[in-house]
């Protein structure tokens, strides 16, 4: 499209909505405009890629998620619609920053963090691949909680991001479908001798579905992201008379649970779960239905994606359908649902994997309840004469009063994954051993991956125009052409330019840091990023911990050779994990003293930036020089901002845990910088149940005085907090090893010092993160599931030049 074509359709919009001309347009009245032009860019494309569908009957994949986290689309949509820079010249030419207006949307914020932002890298790779794949979840009226710190306490505020509209979603009223719950269910034998559900009492509530379309990238394929927001049911308005009423049916969509481990026994927590899996059901079979096939053949048509266990009730739900609504003997309909469904593992953390007290799963989902333990029957029986009653009890759906969230999802599926090749390793060996021994077929690795488009192409152009300069444009639709770069390691023009580009990216991350925390920041220091949720396995007290060595190092000696650096921390806590928020507490203390602390000369700087989110990510990763990936190893499942980080040419510090590990296999020992205990030597010291915390703090003087300094009134304002971190670390021997770790790390540290000390040096191992990334594309890993777990192809009518995604 022109650019003068563009600015008519800006202009004409800035007329039908708010009768305007541009030159008076404020940033809020040009967002509006702007997205509602992009939206009419791909409506045509939507609607084709619908009809397309329903004509050549591809199969299609349905990635049930809790959680979606896509941040702003305004930027991406136009990237991906091949209008970027057309959008960019033009406000430039109308003098205006397009960024500034793309600043004005609201982040979409369905999400905690890793899971939910998974979720929506992988829409951007279905449509870019032209893969015919949906996303199902969840319209909740509030995203993730707003963070402030008040006092350096972490205080949430709601996130009411649907105030001024949401200009990218369409309500599609038709679409509705009811859903059941609570009641009492009868099994009344019927004419033909088959037992038929009846129900008693129990109520029923209206889930309306918002489309917003997933704009493939430059392929004209637009995917689908349903989610579901309740509501009355015409038919009941008045049955809800009252506020309280209304209330409580209105609570069901309200929030997003703001844990990211685990919320147990909470009533609404599993009505939404079985809201948006009733709802993604009853629509997909509905549309399937619809083609003409009888059931049986459904797996042909349809695969369900079980993101993470939240939606495990998918199992019990479609067997529902197909044997009540539906009339299929149990056996044909159980053959069907294992054929449809696939599930992904995303935790190790055994607190984390979710159970239900079965009298909440009565009263809730009666019905459901009645077929998980007919499931869970079935499967003793079936596996009794191959398997000891011991493994099939360990195993088993219902144990105990609870239901096992992680078995439904494995016994009803053809495929169980993890998402990073240790982490599917440990699924096999100790978490879901005793599953393994059954189904060893099922088990698999995919190893997660990231959108680069969002990541490089948008979020750092500084970097992406050197790309393009000295690799060409390629990489922007094959990210393996990324391994070009690796033939400029010495070439000190190339290495200069990528040098620039980071401190361009730092300078503004330098001016946003100034602006919102009032903390002036040297751009030529090294910029080292943590960025995660916070937790104890994350472990950004270590970092906390080597902050404080360099603090004491520097005030024993202020000549110390440390290079200046800048410590960035982005992280939201529960609201209910008090220890997190402790920690958090203990941050911005630390930060405080250190930042104002004459004699550290600036030379160390402690910056704690609010509210963490896309967005926010968006801007600090461009400008880090470090990546700190400090989790224990075993614990952190796969990371994804290591991938992130990477990409944009920040140097690795981290243990062998998660993704790391692939990221180490990739560039070399020689471009990452390893610490810290293994995944086998933190297994041994479980089995030899041999760890004495006191043991290292007894032995090392220098780690005594940084333990020391959480209660001997070294950091001011944290005596609760300090003690805590304290007794945790001392009276409760812990629980993740950053006692153990702390020497290897602070080691670590210094040779990362050293390296960014010999700049060339520095540079080549940052060209190297950058050259080897083009693996972690997520274009890579979505490819990877449709061919082995979904078996879907990309959209032939419709696609003209699907983007490729084979890894060679
Ligand atoms: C469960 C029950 C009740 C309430 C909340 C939850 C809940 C919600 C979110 C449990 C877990 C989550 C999110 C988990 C998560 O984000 N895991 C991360 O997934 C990433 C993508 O695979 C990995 O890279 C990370 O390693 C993993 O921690």
């Amino acid at each position: 499209m022109e650019k003068a074509t563009l600015q008519e359709l800006l202009e004409s919009r800035l007329k039908d909505i708010f009768s305007i001309e541009i030159a008076e347009a404020s940033p809020q009245e040009l967002f509006l405009a702007l997205a509602n032009v992009v939206k009419s860019c791909y409506a045509n494309d939507w609607s084709q890629t619908r009809k397309n569908l329903l004509v050549e009957q591809q199969k299609q994949a349905y990635y049930f998620s809790i959680e979606f986290l896509p941040g702003k689309l305004l930027k991406s949509n136009l990237l991906n619609l091949g209008l970027l820079d057309t959008a960019e010249e033009l406000f430039e030419e109308l003098s205006f920053s397009l960024d500034e207006v793309a600043e004005v949307e609201k982040d979409m914020a369905l999400g905690n963090g890793g899971l939910g932002r998974l979720a929506s890298c992988f829409m951007d790779s279905l449509a870019s691949l032209g893969l015919p794949g949906n996303g199902n979840g969840i319209r909740y009226n509030y995203g993730l909680f707003k963070q402030k710190f008040v006092d350096g306490h972490q205080v949430e505020l709601p996130d009411d991001w649907l105030r001024a509209g949401n200009v990218w979603e369409v309500r599609k009223e038709s679409k509705a479908v009811d859903i059941q719950y609570g009641g009492e269910v009868y099994l009344i034998e019927d004419e033909n001798g088959r037992l038929r559900p009846e129900r008693h009492g129990g109520y029923v509530w209206r889930a309306v579905p918002y489309d917003t379309g997933m704009v493939g990238y430059q392929n004209d394929m637009i995917n689908t992201l349903r989610l579901w927001s309740v509501e009355v049911p015409a038919a009941e308005e008045a049955n809800y008379a009252t506020i309280e009423s209304r209330r409580s049916l209105e609570d069901l969509t309200a929030v997003l649970y703001p844990d990211d481990s685990n919320e147990r026994g909470k009533k609404t927590r599993l009505m939404q779960e079985y809201f948006f899996v009733s709802a993604g059901i009853q629509s997909i079979v509905r549309y399937y239905l619809k083609l003409n096939h009888p059931l049986t053949m459904m797996s042909e048509k349809i695969a369900i994606h079980i993101n993470d266990t939240h939606p495990a009730l998918c199992v019990s739900e479609l067997m529902r359908l197909l044997l009540d609504d539906h009339d299929l003997p149990w056996e044909q309909a159980w053959a069907i649902t294992v054929k449809v469904m696939s599930y992904t593992n995303h935790t190790i953390m055994a607190e984390a994997l979710e159970k239900w007290p079965i009298d909440l799963f009565k009263e809730v989902i009666p019905r459901n309840y009645q077929i998980i333990e007919e499931i869970d029957r079935r499967y003793l029986e079936e596996y009794a004469e191959v398997h000891e009653a011991a493994l099939l009890n360990r195993t088993r759906i219902i144990i105990d009063g609870q239901v096992h969230m992680a078995h439904l999802a494995i016994i009803g599926s053809h495929s169980v994954n993890g998402v990073a090749k240790l982490h599917s390793d440990l699924l096999k060996s100790v978490v879901l051993h005793d599953f393994y021994l059954i189904f060893p077929e099922r088990f698999n690795n995919k190893t997660n991956g990231i959108a680069q488009r969002r990541w490089m192409q948008l979020a750092n152009q500084p970097l992406s125009k050197v790309l393009d300069t000295t690799i060409g444009k390629s990489w922007r639709h094959n990210p393996q052409d990324l391994q070009l770069l690796k033939n400029y390691q010495e070439d000190p023009t190339v290495l200069q330019r990528l040098a620039d580009a980071k401190l361009t990216n730092k300078q503004a991350l330098a001016e946003y840091i100034q602006q919102t925390t009032g903390i002036e920041v040297d751009p030529t220091a090294i910029f080292d990023v943590q960025i995660k949720r916070l937790h104890a396995y994350k472990r950004q007290l270590l970092n906390v911990m080597h902050i404080l060595k360099l603090y004491f190092d520097l005030k024993d000696d202020p000549q110390a050779p440390i290079h200046p650096r800048v410590f960035i921390f982005g992280a939201k806590a529960a609201p209910s994990y008090h220890y997190a928020k402790a920690i958090i507490k203990v941050i911005n203390e630390v930060a405080n003293l250190i930042n104002h602390d004459p004699t550290i000369n600036d030379k160390l700087k402690v910056v704690f930036l609010e509210n963490y989110n896309v967005t926010l990510a968006e801007r600090i990763i461009p400008a880090a020089d470090v990546s700190e990936q400090i989790s224990l190893a075993s614990k952190e499942a796969s990371g994804t901002s290591n991938m992130k980080l990477m990409l944009n040419g920040a140097v690795t510090i981290a243990t062998l845990d998660g993704a790391n590990i692939e990221i180490r296999d990739a560039i070399g020992d020689e471009n990452i910088a390893i610490f810290g205990l293994t995944e086998e030597e933190v297994y041994a010291y479980y089995a030899q149940q041999n760890y004495s915390a006191y043991a290292f703090y007894e032995e090392d003087p220098v780690l005594q005085r940084v333990v020391n300094a959480f209660i001997d009134g070294t950091i001011p304002n944290i005596e609760r907090e300090g003690r805590e971190v304290f007794d945790s670390l001392l009276k409760y021997n812990d629980e993740y090893f950053l006692l153990k770790d702390f020497k290897s790390y602070c080691d670590a540290q210094y040779r990362v010092d050293l390296a960014y000390k010999d700049q060339q040096r520095w540079q080549a191992i940052s060209l190297m993160n950058i050259a080897n990334a083009g693996k972690f594309s997520a274009d890579y890993t979505v490819q990877n599931y449709a061919d082995d777990i979904w078996q879907i192809e990309p959209l032939y009518a419709h696609v003209k030049e699907p983007n490729s995604a084979s890894l060679t």
